[in-house]
This record gives structure tokens, C-alpha cells and sequence, in this order.
């Protein structure tokens, strides 16, 4: 600074703001950030997640302008987790499943039939287990805000046959996403499970690559995976939720009270998306089934006594280690 000519001394103080808003186009925001998601524009996430935006750019006097990048528009989930990571992105939400793939323990809340319902979901993310994991998250330069969106329960769809048993899963092609835990539990039913990143999916099906997959009816029904699927086996299998990831740098790069404001708000529309989701939940079996979906019925009893029958949770028990664990434990009780 001391080396700086006089003229620009004189510039500083109270004149800098105006020179630097006058760099600007009129009404321009200062700071203009990407927001990526994976899901379809139509999906309760984007919905809720826009709304916030709105609110951000209205309480931040117009200074923070979130856009949003819906259904991979920006690329895969692995690509934009690397964008996020270099600041390219610097908003995303991710599902901890395959953010496991940086944060190993960020896929536990996906271990098989775990959660018996949203109560012991929300206490667990909201709570201890929630908070143990977004520390982890926070050790790898990106900051996880305290509400998770729903994503929900998974449940199996196949274009060739029913799945009415676990023994219905052997040698099933099943896409599964980029995630570890999903490749070992689909193994653990005898399945043969292919990774793939959701942008790929609907044509994966469509092409045979796979024969089924497994998501929660909101995704089924806002990314029409009906029009190349046939049979739902209601599963349960396990619950999947977004963590919604801000680039820290970027993040910190705000204003203190910006900062302030885009987490709460977010946080916000992450509680009220969870309530359209819950609603979805009850309304989409019909209109599934009116676009020709047929549901079949499971005994998740017999999904899960598969898993320990080959070992799975003593296997990923022992991966994640105590603390993480008993966290869990802690909400849903015993596991192994
Ligand atoms: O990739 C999927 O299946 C999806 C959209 O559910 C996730 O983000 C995990």
C-alpha cells in the first residue's frame, strides 16, 4: 500500500465503495454465485431452493445473486463436486451417499433399513449424527449447512420383472449412484449393481445398460423414470438425504450478515421442502400407477435380514468406526 501514488491514497476511505460499485452494471449484485443440483427443475428442491434465492438477493439489498443450475446442467454430481471444490460451483447439494466419496462417513445415514420413519430420520441428521458428519464434511474446505433437504426413501423400480423378494435381486442389473455403500449393498443382495451418475440415468434404462434402479417417488415421478420403467417395489431400503454444500472460500468471501442470511434461508426452505416431500409421499402413488407404474409389495424383513446375513452392517459398522456409529444407534437402536 505505501508504494501506492498519492492520487490512489486519496482514493481510498470513503470513496472506494462508490468506485468499486461503479465497476459494476446498474443494479448488478456484487456477488454473483452458482448454485448446482442434479434434480429436475419440477422437484420440491428446486422449488424451495428458489425461492430462498429470491429472499436472499431481497434481504441482501440486492447484493448477493444465487443463480440455479438444476439437473446437471453444469455436469455430473462427480464433476460438480469438483467444481465445488475448486470454487468453480459454489453452492451444490449432494447426496451424503456420494459425498462419502470425499467424506467417507457422510453415506451412514444410507445403511439399510437404519431409520424406521422421518422421526428418527430428522433426530439423527438434526442431531448428534448430523453434526458429527458435517464436521467431517468441514475438514475438507467445504461447509455443510445444518439442514439436510429430503431426498427420502428409496424404493426399487425394474423395467423387466417384479422385485417381490431379495432372491429377486440376484444377477439384477441395478443402477446404483457413485457411492461405495450403494455398490456394497446391492451385492450384499446378490444384485449386480452399476455405478452411474444420475445425468445418466433415464438413458441407462432406456438402453438396457441397466434394468432397474432405486430412487424415492418424487425423483421417479419429476424425472419421469415411469416412462422407462414398469414395476415400483415398495423397499423402504434406506433413506437419502442433500446436504447443501457451499465452497468455503467462497462462503466466507460474504459479507458477515450475507453469510448470515444465506444460511438461515436456506435452512429454511430446507424444512418447509421436507414437508412438500412428506405430503409427495402420500399423493404420487396414484399418479404414479396412472402412468402406468405397478407397485408390488415387499417384506422389508426379508431385504434386511439378507443384508445381515452377509455381513453388511459389521462390515460398514467397523468402516465408520464408533462414534459415528453409536451416534446412529443411538436413534434407531441396535443395528447388527
Ligand atoms: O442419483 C440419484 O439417484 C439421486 C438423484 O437420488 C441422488 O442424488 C442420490
Amino acid at each position: 500500500m505505501h508504494k501506492l501514488p498519492r492520487r490512489t491514497l486519496l482514493a481510498t476511505g470513503a470513496a472506494l465503495p462508490l468506485v468499486a460499485i461503479r465497476t459494476r452494471p446498474a443494479g448488478a449484485a456484487e456477488f454473483v454465485y452458482k448454485y448446482a443440483n442434479n434434480l429436475p427443475a419440477t422437484h420440491p428442491l428446486n422449488l424451495r431452493t428458489a425461492e430462498a434465492a429470491a429472499r436472499i438477493k431481497q434481504e441482501t439489498g440486492g447484493r448477493v445473486e444465487i443463480n440455479i443450475f438444476p439437473f446437471n446442467q453444469l455436469g455430473s454430481d462427480t464433476d460438480t463436486l469438483s467444481q465445488l471444490r475448486n470454487g468453480a460451483v459454489e453452492f451444490f447439494t449432494l447426496s451424503g451417499l456420494i459425498l462419502s466419496t470425499l467424506v467417507p462417513v457422510a453415506s451412514i445415514n444410507g445403511v439399510g433399513f437404519a431409520f424406521k420413519d422421518y422421526g428418527q430420520v430428522w433426530a439423527a441428521m438434526d442431531g448428534k449424527l448430523g453434526a458429527f458428519v458435517r464436521g467431517e464434511i468441514d475438514k475438507r474446505g467445504i461447509v455443510a449447512f445444518e439442514k439436510q433437504y429430503d431426498n427420502g426413501y428409496r424404493q426399487i423400480t425394474s423395467s423387466t420383472r417384479p422385485i417381490r423378494t431379495p432372491e429377486d435381486l440376484t444377477g439384477f442389473k441395478i443402477r446404483v449412484p457413485m457411492s461405495p455403500l450403494w455398490t456394497s449393498m446391492f451385492k450384499a443382495f446378490g444384485a449386480s449393481p452399476i455405478g452411474i451418475n444420475f445425468s445418466e440415468t433415464y438413458s441407462a434404462l432406456q438402453t438396457h445398460l441397466a434394468d432397474g434402479q432405486e430412487n424415492p417417488l418424487a425423483i421417479i415421478e419429476t424425472a419421469k423414470l415411469y416412462e422407462v420403467q414398469k414395476y415400483l417395489s415398495v423397499t423402504n431400503h434406506m433413506w437419502d438425504g442433500f446436504w447443501f454444500l457451499a465452497n468455503r472460500r467462497a462462503l466466507e468471501a460474504l459479507p458477515p450478515d450475507a453469510q448470515e442470511i444465506v444460511r438461515r434461508e436456506f435452512n429454511r426452505s430446507a424444512v418447509q421442502q421436507r414437508e412438500d416431500v412428506a405430503k409427495l409421499n402420500v399423493t404420487l402413488e396414484g399418479a404414479l400407477k396412472q402412468q402406468g407404474l405397478e407397485f408390488v409389495g415387499t417384506d422389508p424383513a426379508a431385504f434386511r435380514a439378507a443384508l445381515r446375513k452377509a455381513g453388511f452392517y459389521a462390515e460398514w459398522e467397523q468402516k465408520y468406526g464408533p462414534e459415528a456409529w453409536s451416534a446412529l444407534e443411538s436413534v434407531v437402536g441396535n443395528l447388527a
